[in-house]
Order: C-alpha cells, then structure tokens, then sequence
C-alpha cells in the first residue's frame, strides 16, 4: 500500500555554527556560537520518535562523510592547509535537511507509474555543493527496488534544491497528485536558490501530466525577508494548502492556477496583519510538518517550539485550532540546534510516498533502531564544537570514528 514515510536526516556528529548561507538568518545570526551536536541529534531522534507515535511511518538519512576531504582536493588543498572558509564549508553537517535531499514525484504522479527522485544539486551555496555525491548513494541503496527510479542531478548552473521548493495535492497520498514547483529570480541582496529551468527539467525527467504541473514564482518579498526556501512560507498535504500571504510573487495568479488545476484544494492563508513575514520567518510557523493523523483525526501541523513562543504566531494557531478547519492539532517539537542554522521540523525530513516494502528495511526506523542510533550518539557524538575546534585533528578523529559507529551499527558500512 502506498503511504508517505519521512525520511528525517539524522544530524551528524560535525553540527556547527559558521554562518555559511546567505540569506538564511537564523545561520546568519548564529555564526560563530557553541554547537551541541549530541544534543542536535537527540533532538532530531526525539522528533523522529514523536511521530513514530502518531502512528507515521518513519525512515532516516544518515550524515555524509565530513569534513569532506574529497572536495578539499579537488580544489587543491587539504584540511590542514585550507582557508577558514572552505574548512568550514567542507565540516558542515547540512545534509540533516532532507528536505533539500531530493525533489520526489510519488508513482501516482508519473508517465510510468515510478516514484521518481531527483537528488538536489544545491549548487547556490558552496558549503552544499558536495552534498549530493553522498546523498545519491544512500537514495541508489534506500530505493533500489524497480518501484523507484533515482536520477543524478540536474547540471549546473541550475539551482536546485529539492522538495523545500516542491508541495504536492492530492485527494490521497496514494491517489494521483498535482505537483507545484516554486522557483525564485534572483537580483536581490539574498539570492534564490532554486531556477525554474531546474524544476522544469525534474517534471521532465519525472515524466509529469504537464497539465498536473505548475511552476510558481516565489515572491521576492519573501525571498529578501528570509524565505530562502518556499517551505519557510508554505506547505501543503493532500488537499490542504497552508500558506503566508506573502507566499508567491502574484498571489492572485498563484492561488487562481491551484484551484484550477486542482479544484478540491482548501487554501489556509496566513493574512500578513495577522502573522508579519519577519513572525513567519523567526518561527518557523509554516515550516512545519503537516501531517496527516490516523482514524479521521484530521490533520497535525508539527511545529518547532519557537511557534509556541512568538505570541502572533501561536495566537493564530490557537484560534485556527479551535475552529472547524482542517488542522486539528497543534504538536510542538524541539529542534532549536538545527533551528539555530535555519532548519525546523519539515526541513529535517525527505517524504516519500511508497510502499514501505519496497524501500531497503534499513533505513527504515522503529522504536527500537532509534533507541540504538540514541545509544551510538550519545556515546560518540561531540557534545560541543566552537568555531576554533574545526582545525583540531583530534576532533576530525573522533567525528569520523562517530560516524562509522552508526553505519555499523545500521549495518550500512558500505556506505563509509
Ligand atoms: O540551506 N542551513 C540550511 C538550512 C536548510 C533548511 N531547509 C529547508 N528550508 N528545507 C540552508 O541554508 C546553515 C549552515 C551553516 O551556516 O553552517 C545551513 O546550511
């Protein structure tokens, strides 16, 4: 039966604050702290359990290898040897956001009846640039099976950056969908990640119903104020929109091509009097993960505490909860490591409609494969990294014996 699993990126044992994107503020604002990437993956585990018990199905990413000393070389240097910035671009641990892992089209949506993956070039920021080697070779082990069709990434210079800029609506998640790609234009102070000719060449490749495709712009609005990626003011799951006013660069345009392509569709807009975009931003409100809950509960917005703590945002919500609409819960998680860097709850995970038989069994998660990852990173992963720590040999030790602890543990070492 198909059903959509998330696949959370387990965050790895190199988690730290260089304030290396651009555009994203709460990195920005962040550069140069104390990181906690035991407590940063604990974190992440513990949402991961939090949905486990909403009855989700749950699958995981493991980090890449980093310090990435393979990219080093190709730009002729090694880690003793490079300049602070590359140092830091090549230990950065942001593959934990799957969401910018892969651009997924569910079967239902596709010309040969595959679930089609695309990985994320992510070539707009140098630091993720080199994420998409290590990521394709776990999404050529998860989705093996014939059900699946993984493709390389679009060449450059086409930014991509996976489904962060992708929603999908569907009556069901296993009936056929309308997909939206969001892209953005640049010539701003803060660039935009993701070109429509990149989206373009994925519905292509995806084998896409064009007239069950859209291509939306992202407002630049929203770009210059923060929203480097449309899931910082959007998301979407089966019928159900929820959106920031700001959202698309011609909302009347935007909102009009949804419901004309996918008439059942409810729109909860976010008005901006109510929720400003600088609100929407800080709390991550519409980065959250939408889900859907067992039995005719409804649906569950899984938010990140910081909601819960701007008061705009979470009188919002409160009311909207109260109401009759859709979202029937509100389910705050604490991921305040990985929010520190501009991540929230739906940047941390992949979704992939499928059936969970057809995905390779490891790196799917129960209860108790979490309680052993829990185990491997809290007997290896550092507690702390400070900026100065990133040219310590004693440290690149450890994080690597870190890492392949927990691929041996998954009995994933092909993957060292
Ligand atoms: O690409 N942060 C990530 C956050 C990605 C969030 N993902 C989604 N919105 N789906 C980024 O900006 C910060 C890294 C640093 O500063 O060290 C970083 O890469």
């Amino acid at each position: 039966m198909l059903t959509e699993i998330n696949f959370d990126g387990i965050v790895g044992p190199t988690h730290n604050y260089a304030g290396l994107s651009r555009g994203n503020i709460a990195s920005a604002s962040h550069a140069g702290n104390v990181s906690q990437p035991r407590a940063a993956a604990l974190q992440g585990i513990e949402k991961m359990r939090h949905n486990l018990a909403l009855g989700l199905p749950q699958g995981f990413l493991v980090p890449l290898d980093r310090p990435d000393i393979t990219w080093l070389e190709t730009l002729g240097t090694s880690l003793e040897a490079a300049e602070p910035h590359l140092r830091a671009q090549a230990w950065s641990a942001s593959s934990m956001w799957a969401a910018n892992a892969a651009t997924v089209s569910p079967a239902p949506d596709s010309g040969d009846g595959k679930c089609h993956l695309t990985v994320a070039n992510l070539v707009t920021m140098p630091h993720r640039s080199h994420e998409w080697q290590g990521t394709l070779a776990q999404l050529r082990i998860a989705f093996a099976d014939p059900a699946f069709a993984v493709h390389g990434p679009v060449p450059a210079p086409f930014g991509d950056e996976g489904a962060a800029n992708h929603m999908r609506l569907c009556a069901g998640h296993g009936a056929p969908g309308v997909e939206i790609f969001v892209y953005g234009i640049g010539g701003g102070r803060f660039p935009a990640r993701q070109h429509l000719d990149a989206s373009k060449a994925i519905a292509r490749r995806h084998r896409l119903d064009p007239a069950r495709t859209l291509f939306l712009r992202q407002s630049d609005v929203a770009i210059q104020g923060g929203a480097f990626h449309n899931d910082v003011v959007a998301v979407a799951n089966e019928q159900l929109l929820f959106t920031h006013q700001s959202a698309f660069h011609d909302r009347e345009a935007a909102h009009a091509e949804i419901r004309a392509a996918f008439p059942e569709v409810e729109i909860v807009e976010v008005p901006s009097a109510a929720v400003s975009l600088a609100d929407a931003v800080k709390s991550y409100l519409f980065n959250a993960q939408l889900v859907s809950l067992t039995e005719g509960g409804g649906m569950g917005l899984v938010l990140p505490t910081e909601a819960k703590d701007t008061p705009a945002v979470w009188s919002w919500l409160e009311t909207m909860v109260a109401g009759n609409g859709p979202i029937r819960q509100l389910l705050p998680v604490d991921v305040r490591q990985s929010m520190a860097n501009g991540g929230g709850p739906a940047c941390l995970r992949l979704r992939v409609v499928a059936d969970p038989a057809t995905v390779d069994p490891r790196f799917l998660a129960d209860e108790a494969k979490l309680d052993r990852i829990a185990a491997v990173v809290a007997s290896h992963w550092p507690e702390a990294i400070a900026p100065g720590d990133l040219a310590s040999a004693a440290l690149v030790a450890d994080v690597r014996k870190a890492r392949a602890s927990l691929l041996d543990a998954l009995e994933l070492t092909a993957l060292l």
